[in-house]
């Protein structure tokens, strides 16, 4: 058996039992789709994922790309190379696309159960992968020259890249100091050096289409002074696709990682070996930051189902293992010194563990998905203008969420899942180890915690006016209140009810925090200390409200008779709910006090004291 564990039948318990998204299909952009198309689709892909794709998941770490520095080019493993083409080959790449473009008439809530199939099997496939989604957004933007392009570059396969980061800016995007100066014919000349960038140079296709925000001379400080451009690796014909000569970008430097080794980390050098950098000004309007936060968004959402789906296939390992691993006698039994051996499942700190872990992978995969069904309403068009609106502000006030709080908990929690397995857990012949090192980079790049915790509260939030929030938070009260579930997690339910009023608590203090700081500024720093507790106590209450949600799904099914293995999931639906609103939702009333009681002395301690 390979190493990745896939969850399929959670996948489709959430889209079907609890989201119910058949009821979109069969319209519309939809029209082709319906529940039958959509588990084939999740049935062929988990074959290929938990096999062909899987396969190669250890290769790319132990043998990592060869960078050769005299011919600027790079090197990718063959399995990892062969496991890219079956990809390829099985036209995978159509998932993310509209139906003009060659899409397969999927919802994004389809869309992205099957890249976490993908994402879990072996990431750094879905990012190479992303030069037909990267095409959508130039063709979206793009002037009608530049949308003959994007075709051409899902036609001939072409590989993309997102290009912001430099040495100086980071985080902070709009330090950057590429410069782009225009010329006669209508192109622009880009010179500067980019760094850490993904799928920079490899050796899976023909060319490499580059989307670089720079600066135009001239142009303002900060983001809003940069534009996008298009910089293809080669120069090439515009109806053909045909290869010119090669463009003055080249890749300089290939970073050794703690982990996703097989994904290039790419210095690139534009326009710094004597010949020019040739870029256009995508849609040959300067709107640059705007136009790049179209990949950025559909990049963090990718990040964060990477980070779910390597933690589902954590817990799943450890879960396998457990079953297996016999060690030490029941704690009953804990004095008898011939007492039988027992498997580690019956102790009780690893059931707490194991618990807590299918906690965190079930329900932050219900959060990645419920946000995935905020975006269904926009690629259907359904319903008016106002809940398309309001469906969209859903989704960015998410998206911090699903990237943020995905990655630090599949972080924290696939620790756990190695603990699971004591001593071997360390080992390389177990994959946790890994998962570990391929998955810490998720809480990195796409906008650090501390970022999505700034955009959750800043524009999510306080610039949205609350209405995104207070819509959903309408939705959790409405939960509590029905009373449904038939009589049972009444409990759990009030411990929600605690939840919710906890998290208004903290945002209510952080607000009171920010209005004071119109008379005192560095209150301010309130806010700062504390946003990331704000976000991930916000990840906690949504995966409460939905593990809750998926646990009145499993009472309906159980009442009406749900045998064999469809009742020992939906069992273990009303368990982790349960456990989850016992063990987790209490500890965000000590978060609340922490955050009402915020004052600034860790702000005006001399930095030495550190
Ligand atoms: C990276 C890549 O790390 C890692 C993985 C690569 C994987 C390969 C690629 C796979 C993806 C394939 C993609 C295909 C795409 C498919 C699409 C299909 C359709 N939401 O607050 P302000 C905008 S890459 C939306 O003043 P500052 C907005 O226009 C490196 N827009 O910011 C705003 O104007 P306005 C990733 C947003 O203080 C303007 O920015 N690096 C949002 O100037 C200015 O806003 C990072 O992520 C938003 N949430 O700059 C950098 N926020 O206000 C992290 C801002 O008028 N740093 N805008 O609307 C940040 O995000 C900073 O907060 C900052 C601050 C740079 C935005
Ligand atoms: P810094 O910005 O220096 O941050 C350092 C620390 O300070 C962090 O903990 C951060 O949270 C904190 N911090 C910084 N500013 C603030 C603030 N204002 N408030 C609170 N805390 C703050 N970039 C691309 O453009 N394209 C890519 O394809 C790409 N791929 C990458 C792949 C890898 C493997 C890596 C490692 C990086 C990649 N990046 C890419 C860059 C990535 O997006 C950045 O590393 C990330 O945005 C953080 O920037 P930085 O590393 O400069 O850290």
């Amino acid at each position: 058996m390979g190493h990745y564990q896939s969850n399929v039948r959670d996948l489709e318990f959430n889209l079907f039992e609890v989201f119910r998204i058949q009821q979109r299909l069969g319209t519309g952009v939809l029209a082709e789709s319906d529940e039958e198309t959509v588990r084939g689709v999740l049935a062929e892909l988990n074959n290929l994922a938990t096999g062909p794709l899987a396969d190669s998941f250890t290769e790319g770490d132990r043998n990592p790309p060869v960078f050769d520095p005299a011919t600027h080019s790079v090197t990718l493993p063959e399995g990892f190379r062969k496991a890219y083409q079956r990809l390829w080959d099985g036209e995978w790449w159509r998932l993310a696309l509209t139906n003009d473009l060659g899409g397969l008439g999927l919802p994004p809530s389809v869309q992205w159960a099957a890249a976490e199939l993908v994402l879990g099997a072996n990431p750094p496939l879905f990012m190479y992968l992303s030069g037909p989604s990267m095409a959508q957004v130039l063709y979206q933007n793009g002037t009608d020259e530049q949308k003959r392009w994007a075709k051409l570059m899902i036609d001939r396969g072409w590989g993309a890249t997102m290009v912001l980061t430099e040495p100086d800016a980071g985080s902070d995007v709009g330090a950057g100091r590429a410069k782009a100066v225009k010329q006669d014919d209508g192109s622009w000349h880009i010179d500067g050096v980019k760094r850490f960038i993904t799928s920079g140079e490899h050796d899976l296709s023909e060319n490499i289409a580059h989307l670089v925000l720079a600066r135009p001379e001239g142009a303002g400080p900060g983001t809003k002074g940069l534009s996008l451009f298009f910089v293809p690796k080669f120069l090439f014909d515009g109806e053909t696709g045909e290869l010119g000569e090669r463009n003055g970008v080249y890749v300089t430097g290939v970073e050794h990682k703690m982990g996703i080794k097989v994904s290039t980390t790419c210095e690139l050098s534009f326009g710094q070996h004597d010949v020019p950098a040739k870029g256009w000004l995508v849609g040959e309007v300067h709107d640059g930051i705007a136009q790049m936060f179209q990949v950025i968004e559909y990049a963090r959402m990718m990040v964060g189902t990477k980070a779910i789906a390597t933690l589902s296939t954590g817990y799943l390992n450890a879960l396998s293992y457990a079953k297996e691993r016999v060690q030490g006698a029941d704690l009953t039994q804990m004095t008898d010194k011939t007492a039988p051996r027992v498997t580690i499942t019956h102790h009780p700190d690893v059931r707490r563990s194991l618990m807590l872990q299918k906690a965190y992978a079930e329900g932050l995969r219900a959060v990645y998905l419920y946000t995935a069904t905020m975006q269904d309403v926009e690629w259907t068009g359904e319903g008016t203008d106002e809940e398309r609106a309001l469906a969209a502000r859903v989704n960015d006030l998410l998206l911090p969420v699903v990237k943020g709080v995905g990655s630090e908990r599949a972080y924290e929690q696939l620790a756990q899942s190695l603990q699971t397995l004591g001593g071997s857990g360390f080992l390389q012949d177990y994959p946790i180890e890994q998962y570990i090192r391929d998955s810490k980079i998720d809480s990195l790049y796409e906008g650090t915690t501390a970022i999505q915790s700034m955009d959750f509260f800043f524009r999510k939030i306080v610039r949205d006016k609350g209405t995104a929030l207070t819509h959903l938070a309408g939705q959790i009260s409405a939960f509590i209140e029905a009373e449904s579930g038939n009589g049972r997690l009444k409990e759990e339910r009030a411990l929600l009810k605690q939840a919710l009023e906890d998290v208004q608590g903290m945002l209510g203090a952080m607000i009171g925090y920010l209005t004071a700081a119109q008379e005192d500024t560095a209150s301010v720093y309130r806010v700062g200390q504390h946003s990331v507790r704000l976000l991930m106590a916000a990840g906690d209450l949504l995966v409460g409200w939905l593990l809750q949600r998926q646990a009145e799904v499993a009472i309906a099914a159980l009442d009406a008779g749900a045998t064999g293995k469809d009742k020992a999931f939906y069992e273990g639906k009303i368990a982790v709910a349960s456990f989850f609103a016992r063990n987790v939702l209490p500890e965000l009333s000590a978060g609340r006090r922490i955050v009402e009681s915020a004052d600034n002395s860790l702000m005006e301690l001399d930095e030495a004291a550190f």
